[in-house]
C-alpha cells in the first residue's frame, strides 16, 4: 500500500463531525459485548500508522462482520472521536466494508541491511596495528546505492553511532540526518535498532529522527514493509537469557524477519555467544524466517 499513486485518506488527516472512507488494514481485533460495541480493533493506515476503531452493535454491516487480520479493507461511512486517549475511528449504522484481500501475489522487496556503521569512530585497533577509519564515508556510500537500487527499505542492526562514552559530535549527528533526510526524500523507509554502543546520546538522537519521521524503530509489534515481509527487532541486551520472546502475532501469510543485536552461535567467533540461531528459533512465539543480527565482525560459513 506505501507508494501507491493514489492519495488515500490517513489517519493523521481525520477530523471530528465528518464522514470518511479510508482504506485500512487489520491488525488485530476482539470481540466484545461491553456497552454496546460489537468489535474493538486495532488498524494502520495506508502510511503504517496504528490506531484503534469502535464498531458499535448498531452497525448492521459490521456487528458480525468476519474480520481477517493482515487483510485490507476500505471503510466507507466512518466518524472520528477526539478521546483523551487519542483519536478513535467509529463503525456505526453507515458503516460500509469493503474487502480489499491480502496482498498483490508476487509482492517482492529488495531490502538493503545495514549495521554497525559506527559513526564517530575514527581509528581501528587490530592485532597490535591501528589505522585511521572513515564509517561516515561508507555509510554515505551505503545510502547512495540504497537510492541508486530504490530499493523499498534500510534496515540498521545497531551501532549506527560509535558514541565510546563521551557523546556524538555534531557532526556525526548532521550526516547521518542528511543521510536520512534523502532516503526519505526518496520514499525509502529507515528501519533501526539499538546496539551496545549508542547509549543515551544515540537514543536521543535517534528519538529525534523518529519524531522527525526519518527513522522508525524496530520492535516487538511488526513493521510491514511494502506488503511483502513482516520485520520485528529486539534492542541489544546484555543479558539475552532472560529475553522473554513476546512477539506480536498475526502476520499471515507474510515472510518474517527477526532484527537483533547479539552475538549468535555459529555465526560469531565469540566463545561465549549470547545465544544460538536454534535457541532463538525454538524460543520465539512467532515463526521465523530469517534473522540478521549486527554486533558481530567475523564472517563464514559454519560447517
Ligand atoms: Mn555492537
Amino acid at each position: 500500500m506505501p507508494r501507491s499513486a493514489v492519495v488515500e485518506t490517513l489517519y493523521e488527516d481525520l477530523e471530528e463531525s465528518n464522514q470518511y472512507e479510508i482504506v485500512v488494514r487489520v491488525r488485530d481485533y476482539s470481540r466484545t459485548k461491553e456497552d454496546n460495541r460489537a468489535f474493538e480493533l486495532s488498524l494502520e493506515d495506508s502510511n503504517g500508522t496504528r490506531f484503534p476503531f469502535i464498531v458499535w452493535e448498531k452497525s448492521e454491516e459490521g456487528r458480525n462482520y468476519n474480520w481477517q487480520n493482515s487483510c485490507w479493507y476500505r471503510l466507507s461511512g466512518v466518524s472520528i472521536n477526539n478521546w483523551p486517549s487519542g483519536k478513535v475511528l467509529h463503525g456505526t449504522s453507515s458503516l460500509g466494508i469493503e474487502k480489499l484481500g491480502m496482498r498483490q501475489s508476487g509482492s517482492q522487496v529488495n531490502l538493503i541491511y545495514l549495521t554497525d556503521s559506527h559513526l564517530g569512530k575514527s581509528e581501528h585497533t587490530y592485532s597490535g596495528s591501528c589505522w585511521p577509519v572513515s564509517p561516515v564515508d561508507g555509510f554515505r556510500t551505503a545510502i547512495e546505492r540504497a537510492i541508486q537500487e530504490n530499493v523499498n527499505a534500510v534496515i540498521h542492526g545497531g551501532d549506527l553511532f560509535h558514541n565510546p562514552g563521551s557523546g556524538i559530535e555534531d557532526e556525526d549527528v548532521a550526516v547521518c540526518r542528511e543521510s536520512l533526510t534523502k532516503l526519505a526524500e526518496h520514499g525509502i523507509p529507515f528501519y533501526f535498532i539499538y546496539g551496545n554502543h549508542e547509549r543515551q546520546a544515540g537514543r536521543q538522537t535517534m528519538e529525534r529522527f523518529v519524531d522527525d519521521g526519518l527513522a522508525v524503530h524496530l520492535g516487538p509489534r511488526y513493521e510491514v514493509i511494502d506488503d511483502a515481509v513482516a520485520v520485528y527487532g529486539v534492542d541489544y541486551r546484555s543479558n539475552w537469557s532472560d529475553f522473554v520472546f513476546d512477539l506480536e502475532s498475526g502476520t499471515g501469510d507474510f515472510p518474517t524477519i527477526l532484527c537483533v543485536h547479539q552475538s549468535i552461535a555459529p555465526f560469531t567467533t565469540s566463545n561465549n555467544p549470547d545465544c544460538s540461531v536454534n535457541s532463538i528459533l525454538e524460543a520465539s512465539n512467532v515463526p521465523l524466517d530469517l534473522i540478521i543480527s549486527g554486533h558481530t565482525f567475523s564472517f563464514g560459513i559454519p560447517k
